[in-house]
């Protein structure tokens, strides 16, 4: 590809399901730099944290760039000549559900379609599944079962537009930050907007809800089924929509009210009072939009509670109206267009249904295929169980990271070790997942490929190449098709630019549509490469013109304020959902493990993990435990935690806070083998699902905690990333001019020089040392000329180094000897305060800093900003900046 340095590409973020527009530069000097579209819908200019450090995150250095064949490197043709005979032979001998596909959100959609394609009309399996099986799966059920399709009625404009908005399991402000700040300013224009959070922690997110309801785990269904009930007794109704589009309201009102509020409030952990003034502000606000996420997804309970949250909707007929409608957001760039092409094993292809012989008969005539799948197949959870016992014989794994985010990740490492043949494309060298494959298949990443995403409200947007391919990484779609061909299917994979895979995808869904089916874009079956190019950003439904978006309706950008759903009376479905009581832990394991995000990282850190300033913001990884259960279980702030479950342990940093509910603790999910010594969250996790979605339940697992003793910490900074570190706890996180190690060790009988030269470099390098025994204390440092290679700074107790201090003498020069000596001297860095933990990424400013701002007066995050900076450029951090003041107010206060 050409690079024309002038010009800004306009694309997507590939991260969340906000879908933001990014404007796109590469320097004359290969430097990439990116800024917010202000044209895109989505974002209008705006960028999270995430978002505004996608230039951090295209270096080469760990990509995988060419094929390999059991760790050595192949040709192309080889590669694919191995993976398509022994995809076909093994079809060949044992069926067609002997192989599968394990795909993710994070594929642009015409991958994502010509894998679908392959795997139902071509292999004839449906053994195709998806991450969006841990992620958007129950939202998927709850949709069909009520609306007899997967559709999403409202738009992003919905949130501004609304009087009340509820946030069920969302943390908004980390996850899906730009409609945080699309929120927090229509709040500010207008007051009276008020929002409700319903999650167990009292997350960022409630830096903008007038009312945090700390519900108990799976305490959804018995709230929204009590609302249910209370609408009913309160005459808060909707009865002509009831009447007119709907059915099943009766058995739904009936099941809703077996609890009363009392009973409701014994489910939620929460009181008839609160209770009462949520229920009645929904009652009394028209404008109402229920936004969710994981905290109603993955659960047990997932599909249910998608419901209840859609029943209440429903009965007072505020779904599909300016500021109404059941919301929800989804997690990865194009979980929605995976869900279009129906990449899940239990959809067809265009929102058709796989359990209906029409739409299978339509599919495979539409694809001239040979096959078609004649039944649903192996869900996520289930595929990899059937990996572990033998039947499936032949894994391909696109685009996602299972042994570091599926429930059970023991198991499921085990299982994909043991299988016969693994397939993984993926675009870095070196994960958790890719070390296990047979063949290796190097795709283009963001920035080197194209193709289209869509985002939570349904609008599809381009994301587009701006810099050259590397190596000889291939776009996903380029090596399904290669594969598909050479196992004898060319006609039917015979694309040559993803343009031409998007018209067919798009003629798929106008195909023998006639408004019966909510997915049509029918307008743009014919778009060419040079339309395909321009494509701007759009909403669908998009039909071919004279095509009525359904029977009756008329286009519109939502759907179903006029009831016409996609059930065969043309009716919602009330779904008679019953609450209930959970509680999953024992003696031995007395605590639920809630897992979930933090603000800078996304998933497996295969990109966030290569910025600097993402790192920052936290650097290991944590467990969040309130002081109750802390001081219960002998547990320390900062302490080294061991967490356990039934299937496995993980040692992550104890933190300590009232945000926490107790009983409950919190751990991030991002943490790999590749950045932390034992901090794989999933092999903790079950493998326990939803019945309805199977979806699996990340979200509420029986845990225990315990200090894990300590005898000696230890906190290094190292130019080059160790190779090595033999310590029982260890995290690493990239910093400005290298590396930041976190340790910890069992015992105090190391030679600390040799274990610093295990670090970095110390042969031909001035080594400077200093070393306590009797207080156990050590530091050393080394030197090449006037810069430092690595540091290392050991204590018996947690080690007082300022973090920042230390990552920024590997960027400066050491020039004199007393320089040089500064770094292992008594106090180092005490000369200068510690600016502590990052909050600010993209200026870099930590809470320390704020909390002296503050203190000098600042009492506004305006004010934090016009002193520091912080907040000012993405606005991410800006619920962490009010946090801090409000918590510095009242310390002054008390
Ligand atoms: N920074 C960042 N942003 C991301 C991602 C990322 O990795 N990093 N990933 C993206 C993806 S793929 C996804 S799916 C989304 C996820 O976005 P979110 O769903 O907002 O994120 P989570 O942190 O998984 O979970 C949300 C909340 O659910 C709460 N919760 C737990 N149990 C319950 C319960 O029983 N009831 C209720 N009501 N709440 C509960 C948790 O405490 C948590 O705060 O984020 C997307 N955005
Ligand atoms: N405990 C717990 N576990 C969870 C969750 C939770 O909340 N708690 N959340 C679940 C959810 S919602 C999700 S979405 C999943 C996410 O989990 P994963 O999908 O496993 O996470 P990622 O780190 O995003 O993995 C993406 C992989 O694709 C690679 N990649 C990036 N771009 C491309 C590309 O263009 N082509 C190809 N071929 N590869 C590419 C990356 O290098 C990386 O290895 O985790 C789930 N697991
Ligand atoms: S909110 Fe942030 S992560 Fe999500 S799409 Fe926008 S910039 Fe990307
Ligand atoms: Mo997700």
């Amino acid at each position: 590809m050409e690079i024309d340095e002038a010009r800004e590409v306009r694309t997507t973020c590939p991260y969340c399901g906000v879908g933001c527009g990014v404007l796109a530069k590469v320097a004359a000097d290969g430097q990439v730099s990116v800024r917010g579209d202000p044209d895109h819908p989505a974002n209008f200019g705006r960028l999270c944290s995430k978002g505004s450090a996608l230039a951090e995150t295209t270096g080469l250095d760990d990509r995988l760039l060419h094929p390999q064949i059991h760790g050595f490197g192949s040709s192309w043709d080889e590669a694919l000549d191995l993976v398509a005979s022994t995809f076909s032979q093994t079809i060949a001998e044992h069926g067609p559900d002997a192989v599968a596909f394990y795909v993710s959100g994070q594929l642009l959609t015409e991958d994502y379609y010509l894998a679908n394609k392959l795997m139902k009309g071509f292999v004839g399996s449906a053994n195709i599944d998806t991450n969006s099986r841990l992620c958007m799966a129950s939202s998927v059920a709850g949709h069909r079962r009520a609306f007899g399709s997967d559709t999403v009625p409202g738009t992003y404009e919905d949130l501004e537009l609304s009087d009340l908005i509820v946030l069920v399991g969302s943390n908004l402000a980390w996850c899906h930050p730009v409609l945080y700040q699309r929120i927090a300013a229509a709040r500010e224009k207008r007051p009276e907007m008020k929002v409700v959070l319903v999650d167990p922690r009292r997350t960022m997110t409630s830096d903008i809800a007038d009312m945090h309801l700390a519900i108990a785990p799976d305490g959804d269904v018995a709230l929204f089924t009590g609302l249910l009930a209370w609408l009913g007794q309160h005459n808060a109704l909707d009865r002509a929509y009831i009447t007119a589009h709907t059915s099943g309201f009766g058995q739904a009102l009936f099941a809703a009210s077996a609890f009363n509020l009392a009973g409701v409030a014994a489910a939620t952990g929460l009181s008839e009072d609160e209770l009462g003034r949520f229920y009645s502000l929904f009652a009394r606000t028209e404008k109402t939009v229920t936004v969710y996420s994981q905290g109603v997804n993955q659960s047990s309970q997932g599909t249910d509670k998608v419901n209840a949250i859609i029943n209440c909707h429903l009965a007072t007929g505020r779904i599909g109206k300016p500021g109404a409608g059941p919301f929800s957001v989804t997690g990865q760039p194009n979980a929605m267009g995976g869900r279009e092409v129906g990449g899940m094993a239990n959809m067809l292809a265009a929102h058709m249904e796989i359990e209906n012989p029409e739409h299978r008969e339509r599919v495979q005539r539409f694809w001239n295929a040979p096959a078609i799948a004649g039944k649903p197949g192996l869900k996520a959870v289930d595929m990899f169980k059937a990996v572990a016992d033998g039947r499936i014989k032949a894994l391909w794994i696109m685009a996602t990271n299972p042994v570091d985010s599926m429930p059970d990740a023991g198991a499921v490492e085990a299982a994909i070790k043991a299988c016969p043949f693994v397939v993984v494309s993926d675009v870095l060298a070196e994960t958790d997942t890719v070390r296990h494959a047979h063949v290796r298949l190097p795709a283009t990443a963001w920035g080197e490929k194209d193709g289209t995403v869509t985002n939570s409200e349904r609008r599809i947007s381009r994301q587009r190449a701006f810099l050259p391919v590397p190596g000889e990484a291939r776009p996903d779609w380029w090596i399904i098709a290669e594969v598909a061909r050479r196992m004898g299917f060319d006609g039917a994979f015979a694309h040559e630019t993803p343009a031409e895979i998007f018209a067919e995808h798009a003629a798929l869904s106008a195909f023998e549509n006639d408004g019966e089916r909510d997915f049509d874009i029918g307008a743009y079956a014919g778009v060419d490469r040079e339309d395909y190019d321009a494509l701007a950003p759009f909403q669908w439904p998009a039909p071919s013109p004279g095509t009525p978006l359904t029977p009756t309706g008329h286009q519109s950008t939502r759907f179903f304020a006029n009831g016409n759903f996609y059930t065969p009376d043309r009716k919602a479905r009330f779904i008679a959902v019953r609450p209930t009581v959970e509680t999953r832990i024992t003696s031995d394991f007395p605590l639920i493990l809630n897992t979930g995000r933090i603000r800078d990282h996304w998933h497996t850190m295969t990109r966030t993990g290569k910025s600097p300033r993402l790192s920052q913001h936290i650097a290991e990884p944590f467990v969040e435990i309130h002081p109750v259960d802390a001081q219960r279980h002998g547990i320390g702030d900062a302490d080294i935690a061991r967490v356990s479950t039934p299937r496995g342990e993980v040692l992550v940093r104890a933190l300590v806070t009232t945000r926490q509910r107790q009983g409950s603790l919190f751990a991030p999910m991002h943490w790999t083998d590749q950045f932390a010594a034992r901090a794989r969250l999933d092999t903790l996790t079950a493998s326990l699902t939803d019945p309805v979605s199977g979806q699996p339940a990340l979200k509420h697992v029986a845990a225990s905690i315990e200090k894990f003793t300590a005898r000696t910490f230890g906190f290094a900074v190292t130019r080059k990333r160790p190779a090595t570190m033999a310590a029982d706890y260890w995290a690493v996180a990239r910093c400005r001019g290298g590396w930041r190690v976190e340790l910890a060790f069992a015992n105090d009988d190391v030679d600390w020089t040799a274990f610093a030269g295990s670090l970095f470099d110390t042969a031909d390098t001035e080594v400077l040392a200093y070393h306590d025994r009797e207080a156990g204390q050590h530091r050393i440092a080394a030197f090449d000329g006037e810069h430092l290679t690595g540091a290392l700074f050991i204590a018996p107790g947690p080690v007082a180094v300022s973090r920042g201090w230390a990552a920024e003498q590997l960027g400066e020069v050491h020039a004199s000897q007393r320089q040089r000596f500064r770094i292992v001297a008594g106090r180092a860095g005490a000369e200068r305060p510690d600016a502590g933990a990052t909050v600010c990424s993209c200026f870099n400013v930590g809470v320390n800093q704020i909390t002296a701002a503050v203190a000098a007066g600042c009492a506004t995050v305006d004010a934090i900003g016009a002193t520091l900076k912080a907040g000012t450029n993405c606005g991410s951090c800006r619920s962490e900046i009010r946090a801090i003041i409000a918590a510095n107010r009242i310390q002054a206060a008390e």
